[in-house]
C-alpha cells in the first residue's frame, strides 16, 4: 500500500478538490540602440520572460520554459531550465512569442503563453509600453490553476523557496493597473447602462407612434365602410 509521503509517479490519483493558484508576469522589455545597426539593421535589445509575480523559486515546479521566436532567428526554439527563464536578443521588428511552461510532473500539462515583442511606442497613451528609463516595458499579470493535482505535484506547489533575499519588484505596478482596469470596465458598464436606458425610451416611443397610427387606421377604416 502507498504511503502519502509516496510522490513517485505511481502514488496515486489527483488530489480531489485542491486548487492552487500561481500568479506570474510575463513578457518584454526593449531598449533602443539610438540607431540602425550597420552589419545586421538591428535596432533594439529585448529581454522576453516569465517570473513569478511573488517571490518564489518556481523551479520547484517548473521543469522548463521553452520560448518559440520568429523563424527569422537562429534557432529559434530556446529552452531556459531555470530562473531567470528568460531570453535576451537583438532584432528590427515585432512578432509574436510563443511560451510553453512544463512542469515536473508529466502528468500536468504544460500551459502555453502568447505574447506579441514589443519593442516601439505605439504613440498612444497609457496601458501598455510603460517608460523603463529610456527602455519599454511591455507585460501582463496571470495566473496558472492547478485543479486537483497529483500528490507529486502539489507536494513540489506548495513547497517552495524564496528566490531572492530583499525586495521583489515589478516594472509595472499591478495593483495600480488593477485598480484602473477595473474603473474602465465600471465605466464602460455604466455607459452601456445609459445606452440601453435610451435605447428602451426610444422603442417606448416608437411603439405609441405605432398604436398611435394604428388607432388612426382603425378610424378611417371604419369611416370607410360605414
Ligand atoms: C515584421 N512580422 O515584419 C514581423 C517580423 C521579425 C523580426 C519581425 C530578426 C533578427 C535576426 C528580427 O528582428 N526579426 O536577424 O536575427 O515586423
Amino acid at each position: 500500500m502507498s504511503l502519502p509521503t509516496d510522490f513517485g509517479p505511481d502514488s496515486g490519483g489527483r488530489i480531489k478538490g485542491v486548487c492552487i493558484v500561481k500568479p506570474i508576469v510575463y513578457g518584454n522589455v526593449a531598449r533602443y540602440f539610438g540607431k540602425k545597426r550597420e552589419e545586421d539593421g538591428h535596432t533594439h535589445q529585448w529581454t522576453v520572460y516569465v517570473k513569478p509575480y511573488n517571490n518564489e523559486d518556481m523551479s520547484t515546479y517548473i521543469k522548463k520554459v521553452h520560448f518559440k521566436l520568429h523563424e527569422s532567428y537562429v534557432n529559434p526554439n530556446r529552452i531556459v531550465v531555470k530562473p531567470p527563464y528568460e531570453i535576451s536578443e537583438t532584432g528590427w521588428g515585432e512578432f509574436e512569442i510563443v511560451i510553453k511552461i512544463h512542469f515536473h510532473d508529466p502528468n500536468e500539462r504544460p500551459v502555453t503563453m502568447y505574447h506579441i515583442l514589443k519593442l516601439f511606442h505605439s504613440g498612444g497613451t497609457s496601458d501598455l509600453g510603460m517608460e523603463l528609463g529610456k527602455g519599454l516595458v511591455s507585460e501582463s499579470y496571470d495566473e496558472i490553476v492547478f485543479q486537483d493535482p497529483t500528490q507529486l505535484m502539489h507536494h513540489l506547489l506548495i513547497n517552495t523557496k524564496q528566490l531572492t533575499l530583499g525586495r521583489w519588484e515589478h516594472n509595472t505596478n499591478f495593483e495600480d493597473k488593477k485598480e484602473k482596469t477595473l474603473k474602465t470596465i465600471l465605466d464602460a458598464k455604466q455607459k452601456v447602462r445609459m445606452e440601453i436606458a435610451t435605447y428602451k425610451n426610444r422603442l417606448k416611443l416608437a411603439r405609441e407612434i405605432i398604436s398611435q397610427f394604428k388607432d388612426e387606421i382603425a378610424k378611417v377604416q371604419d369611416q370607410q365602410f360605414a
